[in-house]
């Protein structure tokens, strides 16, 4: 039965069901009961399987379709009535004719199947700035991963009453097929449709669909921003705490910095670190006039391999119940689940992510999927943010951007100001993940870790940037910082992971002139004596040269840089192109 009597909302789904022609509705009111009945309704259809209970409580492990198992770029689109909006990383159709084959491609799909409607809220219900949205789903697993990710339930009906100001989005599993999955954005109508796919962010509609492409089309609407970011507050030994937001790719350390444990030393000396967020950040100016950052989401969908005990036992602690993972191995020796470099014991009796035996004595393929991933409620988090529930968010110090590049970025530099910080925004560029299909370690460039999640032209989006900056009286400073450079034998030079606090520290005391540094080509470096690396085993000259900037190198990437803007119409602001030929300037008098 409806939980709600809003008119615009069950007008909407009775058009979806007249659609899909599911043989049931089901509404998802958020109680456990309902949620716990969903749970062995999924394990004994096999699309859940349920982990040892004592070891994982409330843990279930789930296998995607083997064609199935990542982001789908080329097969998202964003359609708006001109294709000009789009802009050119954009895939654009024209939103009649995608609603034209779209429905063709959902007309019946749910027949003989289950509609759930899960009315979610991203955003703390009833904060100022939360927004709410309906996924309709044939998934069993999309609605427990959303219950986990966002708020869902009859408190969100509640907060919305009889307000038309909502999200409409529609997934079906259809029948998984790759050449006719699409993920649907259709910014101008508050719609995501999404068909042929379960997995992650394809379907998981709060997340990229919703809180990124649609929000980041709202926010330059609205004078807002919703940007692919870590929030995270480090608290000095004095007490204080102040917030750092971090944009990095995907399956480039956002999960990881914004759960960092701090070094042995740091911790004697009293440092901690709160993780507000892991993912995607919205931002506002606050009346104080700085900037303030909320979590939308509250859960994690992370990146399982890597994720260990030295890496990030803070994710490997959320991980330990009421979570979902999937495509991870199968521990059969005791029912529990195994990953690339969980531990130095990978299991001689297990099924790997296809569900194949796999043997560590004697396997030649990955156990898990490289982007297998878990969904952890952000409660289980032992260093959660005492602010993670403040419905404004935190007031944000720095912003920094990152990427993963064996060579060409330090380890990190400071814009010389909100502009030239855009600009190092919008030249970030980063080897590919597993986290999308497609080729793995290709440079690409990815302007503020949006270039797959940005809801409109890019251009566009650049010019919001700077007209935030001149409405935020009290602006972050703006950094970026590449934990991924290799020496010639392809080794990370920098311990990275929870060492990456040493150069937060740095970053803050810049933020708050508590530090000199050293003027070049790029931006400012810091002073190799200004990077602490007591107990670190770290040799000055690696240190100078995670330190230094390579003029031939920034070079080759300023002329890079000049052909990827030449693919923008025109819509490059005239701020970004004054500090290309800025950079170009400084390295030729270098
Ligand atoms: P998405 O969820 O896809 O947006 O990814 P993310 O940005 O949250 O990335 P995550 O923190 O999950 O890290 C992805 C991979 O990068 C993992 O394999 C990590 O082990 C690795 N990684 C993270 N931080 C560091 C670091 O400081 N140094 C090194 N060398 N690797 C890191
Ligand atoms: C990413 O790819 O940036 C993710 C995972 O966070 S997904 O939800 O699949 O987008
Ligand atoms: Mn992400």
């Amino acid at each position: 039965m409806a939980l709600t009597k809003n008119r615009a909302v069950l007008a909407w789904i009775d058009k979806q069901i007249e659609l899909t022609q599911p043989e049931q509705v089901v509404w998802i009111d958020g109680t456990e009961e309902q949620l716990e009945a969903l749970r062995v309704q999924a394990c004994s259809t096999g699309e859940l399987h349920k982990l040892n209970q004592e070891k994982l409580p409330g843990c279930y492990l789930h296998r995607s379709d083997p064609h199935d198992v990542a982001r789908v770029e080329g097969r998202t689109f964003i359609c708006c009535k001109k294709k000009e909006n789009a802009g050119p990383t954009n895939n654009w159709m024209d939103p009649d004719e995608m609603y034209a084959k779209l429905h063709a491609l959902y007309r019946g799909s749910m027949q003989g199947k289950t509609m759930y409607v899960i009315p979610y809220s991203m955003g703390v219900v009833g904060s100022p700035f939360a927004k709410y949205g309906f996924e309709l789903t044939d998934s069993i697993y999309v609605v427990l991963n959303m219950a986990i990710m966002t708020r869902v339930g009859q408190s969100v009906l509640d907060a919305l009453g009889d307000s038309d100001d909502f999200i409409k989005g529609l997934h079906a599993k259809a029948d998984l097929n790759p050449e006719e999955r699409y993920i649907v954005q259709f910014p101008e109508d508050n719609t995501i449709m999404s068909i042929n796919s379960g997995y992650g962010g394809n379907v998981l509609q709060g997340k990229k669909c919703f809180a990124l492409r649609i929000a980041s089309y709202l926010g330059e609407q609205e004078g807002w921003m919703a940007e692919h970011m870590l929030i995270l507050g480090v608290q000095n030994p004095q007490g204080e705490v102040r917030y750092i937001s971090g944009a990095f790719p995907s399956a480039c350390g956002k999960t990881n910095l914004a759960m960092l444990i701090p070094p042995e030393g740091y911790q004697k000396d009293g440092w901690k670190a709160w993780c507000v967020g892991d993912d995607i950040a919205w931002i506002r100016v606050g009346e104080d006039g700085r900037l303030w950052a909320m979590n939308p989401e509250c859960g994690f969908f992370g990146v399982a391999p890597g994720t260990n005990a030295d890496s990030n036992p803070n994710a490997l602690a959320s991980t330990q119940q009421g979570t979902i993972f999937t495509n991870v191995a199968l521990n059969l020796e005791d029912n529990t689940v195994w990953w690339e470099k969980m531990d130095h014991n990978p299991p001689k009796n297990a099924l790997d992510w296809l569900g194949n035996p796999w043997n560590a004595d004697t396997a030649s393929t990955h156990a898990a999927h490289p982007n297998s991933r878990f969904t952890a409620p952000a409660k289980n988090c032992p260093c959660i943010s005492p602010e993670f529930e403040n419905p404004h968010g935190v007031p944000l110090s720095a912003i920094i951007f990152g990427g993963r590049r064996a060579r060409t970025a330090p380890l990190v530099y400071q814009s010389r100001d909100w502009q030239h910080g855009v600009f190092v925004g919008s030249i970030m560029a980063s080897e590919t993940t597993a986290a999308a299909t497609g080729a793995v370690g290709v440079v690409r460039r990815d302007p503020m870790a949006m270039l797959p999640f940005c809801g409109y032209h890019m251009g566009d989006y650049w010019h919001h940037w700077l007209n935030m900056g001149d409405k935020i009286e009290h602006k972050p400073k703006i950094f970026n910082v590449n934990w991924f450079r290799t020496d010639e034998e392809g080794h990370f030079m920098w311990p990275g992971f929870g060492d990456n606090l040493r150069v937060l520290e740095w970053i803050l005391k810049r933020a708050f002139d508590e530090v000199d540094a050293k003027e070049t080509e790029i931006g400012y470096l810091p002073y190799p004596e200004d990077i602490n690396v007591k107990d670190l085993d770290i040799s000055d000259q690696v240190l100078e040269s995670l330190l230094s900037v390579d003029q031939a190198l920034w070079k080759q990437e300023a002329a890079n840089i000049r052909e990827f803007y030449q693919g923008f119409n025109g819509k490059v602001p005239k701020e970004l192109w004054e500090e290309l030929t800025k950079l170009e300037q400084n390295l030729e008098q270098a």
